[in-house]
């Protein structure tokens, strides 16, 4: 009821009218509509001769790229050669923006633009956000991230309304997401966050400034390796310190592994609250072995999947049993935007959906992230084109067509898409799998064709009649043993890289079985007095926990990279070593020991087998080569198991392919079923492996993998936060402890 009232207000008053998908955009072309069209044709990335940067139009729709924005209106205004009194000369519109209000700001407010402004030697992110040439040096590349408490549709929605995606910095501060009034977190003051885009080589510095009351956050780069710089891979009491409240945290590292990643919350369920945000690391196109696959890789259409609540995601943890049961979106979002039809009253949000425009006869590469939190695998279809898939969590792979993308929780798929149908508008259809297809959870976006228009002209597809599918990418029945002609599974695709012929040998160094499920308490065992076992209250009532080799996860008091010594070796644990009366709820800090250089080969085993659920494991530091996705061949199995599975693979019945296995760094195992990933453990440190299901993640589906020994590591950086328990002797002197009058 309350979502109605705030649009209709939204509406009726004198505010920017939230028009249907395409016409704001339709609104503001007038005489300039031809220049706005030819945008999605003014690459940068192979093609920058013919103009791109000249169209000096006065606005910009969400079909530009970064650097169609103007400068000389956004925060970085003072840089550059008309140095720091651009306000005065150059229009008053920007600079009054920026500068003449009559508040006083808290000195955050600026803080954004300070580095910047001091240091001649950093780049702006418009700046970075180039096309990538071979031999040109590498810039520092500076971003600042204020992060606070925020609105979807609050007052600064009164002022404007938000058009760029992707961007680092959003000239508006409206959030619309999609349409319901809520509360969330924001970096910049945005949902997605800011975008960092760079060239493969850059240096990335961020600084994360924090100030959302009485919270700590880390910031993880979903997808870097993180070589040399681990202590800034953004994992919270293993890699670093939280951030407190009130702090900046400065982020370096370099963009040394290109491809379509991102960046999220890595501390509690913040993630979903809007703390996310797209990383491509572009190449020089001479390095990319798919480059003669697409004319243009625009800013604009990178494509960031999220689910998204209607509440504070703490809300459903550990969850309720008898209103919003379990830990499902109410909605989905695509680069932050969408609409949603209020299931109960039927009413539907007219917020603008997101629009990704192409010139006919072009081929575009497409970068699209899955930043799902929930367990709902996510499958997104384009109306009438197909899509050649040519990359997958930034490792390119031999393109293979398909026309659907089934795709989980932290991964990433790049896809090219020919401009060679009728010149007009279709529809992108996002739907919720799996737990998602209860509430039947989709979200729409437009794919136009420029000078075409801007609607579709068929109905927008629903959840029971969408899209026709063809070939699916990554199938969730995983019968992946054989070639099929509907479905394409992922240990299918081909690397295009070369691939270390240590991990195609027969045995590996170094074999680790990892099988997970869930535990799951009675309510008399955890509701005992004086005990507070962490838990999660599923979809069905249960009260679970889960385990990795029968171990769940729980984090160090200080961070195993900066304060190992800190640390009581009592707090670590694995399969081998499990604390004497450890029960079956068994916590503590699970690290597994691998030397530098080893390769490593991990049989992931789904002992949950709950059928709707495949669980995807993320690795820091790493891309590993996918050598098996399976389930298990013996029909007399019903379950599999850790027994089982040792079984299979003394009898070589695991299913292992050693002919180009694709690379990947986030991998969905199959209910029922395992996976067989291989990687050479050559970057040293402490990485997190870990089911990237965010209520996963809280309830101790995580492990550390320590790569070589303290002495292989990079000394701590200067002046490093640090942090711990505190627990001084107990002062049994009261008479002086407490001072007299
Ligand atoms: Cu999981």
């Amino acid at each position: 009821m309350m979502m109605e009232s705030r649009l209709i207000a939204l509406a009726s008053a004198a505010l920017p009218v939230l028009l249907l998908p395409g016409t704001s955009v339709a609104v503001r072309v007038g005489t300039k509509s031809k220049a706005a069209d030819q945008t999605a044709s003014a690459s940068w990335s192979q093609d920058v001769s013919n103009g791109a940067f000249s169209d000096n139009s006065d606005f910009f729709s969400s079909t530009h790229g970064v650097f169609q924005t103007h400068p000389e209106r956004g925060p970085y205004a003072s840089r550059g050669g008309s140095g720091g009194s651009s306000s005065g000369g150059r229009g008053g519109g920007a600079g009054r923006n920026t500068f003449s209000t009559k508040s006083k700001h808290l000195n955050y407010r600026t803080s954004s633009t300070e580095e910047l402004k001091k240091n001649p030697s950093l780049s702006s992110p418009e700046e970075c956000a180039r096309a990538c040439r071979e031999g040109e040096p590498p810039r520092i590349c500076y971003y600042h991230f204020t992060l606070e408490y925020y609105t979807v549709l609050g007052a600064a929605c009164q002022v404007c309304t938000p058009n760029a995606t992707n961007t680092v910095s959003s000239h508006c501060q409206c959030v619309l997401a999609d349409g319901v009034e809520r509360g969330i977190l924001t970096a910049n003051r945005m949902v997605p966050g800011p975008s960092i885009q760079v060239c493969e080589g850059d240096k990335v510095v961020v600084d994360v400034e924090n100030h959302m009351e009485g919270m700590e956050v880390t910031i993880h780069w979903h997808g870097v390796w993180q070589r040399g710089t681990q202590y800034y891979d953004g994992v919270p009491f293993v890699t670093q310190c939280p951030i407190q409240q009130g702090n900046t945290f400065r982020y370096q590292w370099v963009a040394g592994n290109a491809g379509t990643h991102f960046w999220h919350a890595h501390t509690g369920l913040q993630k979903m609250d809007g703390l996310y945000g797209s990383i491509a690391i572009r190449q020089p196109p001479s390095k990319d072995p798919n480059s003669n696959l697409y004319d243009f890789d625009l800013t604009t259409h990178v494509m960031l999947l999220s689910d998204w609540m209607h509440e504070d995601a703490a809300e459903r943890f550990p969850g309720r049993l008898a209103v919003n049961t379990g830990q499902d979106p109410e909605s989905l979002l695509i680069n932050g935007k969408g609409q949603f039809r209020d299931p109960n009253t039927g009413f539907m949000t007219n917020t603008p959906l997101e629009v990704f425009t192409m010139t006919p006869g072009r081929r575009y590469r497409f970068r699209m992230i899955n930043s799902f939190a929930s367990v709902c695998p996510a499958q997104l279809t384009i109306q009438g084109h197909n899509l050649t898939l040519i990359a997958t969590d930034g490792e390119p792979v031999h393109p293979v067509l398909v026309s659907t993308i089934i795709s989980f929780s932290g991964e990433r798929y790049d896809f090219v898409i020919n401009a060679d149908q009728a010149p007009t508008a279709y529809w992108i259809q996002l739907r919720g799998l799996g737990e998602c297809g209860i509430r039947r959870v989709q979200q729409l976006a437009i794919l136009r064709y420029a000078r075409g228009p801007y609607q579709p002209s068929s109905n927008p597809p629903s959840y029971d009649y969408g899209i026709p599918q063809g070939v699916a990418l990554n199938p969730l029945d995983a019968i992946c043993n054989n070639r099929r002609n509907d479905a394409i599974c992922i240990n299918q695709l081909k690397n295009a890289r070369d691939i270390d012929r240590g991990l195609l040998a027969e045995r590996p160094d170094v074999k680790i079985f990892l099988p997970f499920r869930f535990h799951v308490y009675t309510p008399e065992d955890l509701f005992s007095p004086h005990t507070y076992d962490r838990h999660l209250v599923a979809p069905n009532g249960d009260h679970v926990i889960s385990l990795i080799d029968e171990i769940s996860y729980l984090s160090a008091p200080s961070p195993l990279l900066s304060q190992y010594d800190d640390i009581n070796p009592d707090q670590f644990c694995n399969g081998d070593n499990i604390p004497p009366d450890c029960g079956q709820n068994c916590m503590c800090t699970h690290k597994i020991d691998i030397p530098l250089n080893a390769v490593v080969e991990v049989v992931l085993v789904d002992e949950v087998q709950q059928p709707n659920l495949s669980h995807p494991f993320h690795l820091h530091g790493y891309a590993f080569n996918v050598i098996g996705i399976g389930r298990s061949p013996d029909q007399n199995v019903k379950k599999i198991n850790l027994k089982h599975a040792l079984d299979l693979d003394r009898q070589g019945l695991l299913h292992r392919q050693f002919n180009l296995p694709p690379g990947k760094d986030t991998i969905a195992v199959p209910n029922n079923g395992y996976v067989v990933l291989r990687f050479r453990a050559d970057n040293p440190g402490f990485w997190l492996f870990h089911c990237h299901f965010l209520f996963h993640i809280v309830i101790g589906m995580n492990l550390i993998f320590q790569v070589g020994s303290l002495s292989d590591l990079p000394p701590v950086p200067p002046n490093f936060p640090t942090c711990g328990d505190h627990k001084a002797e107990i002062s049994l002197d009261i008479q002086n402890d407490y001072p007299k009058q």
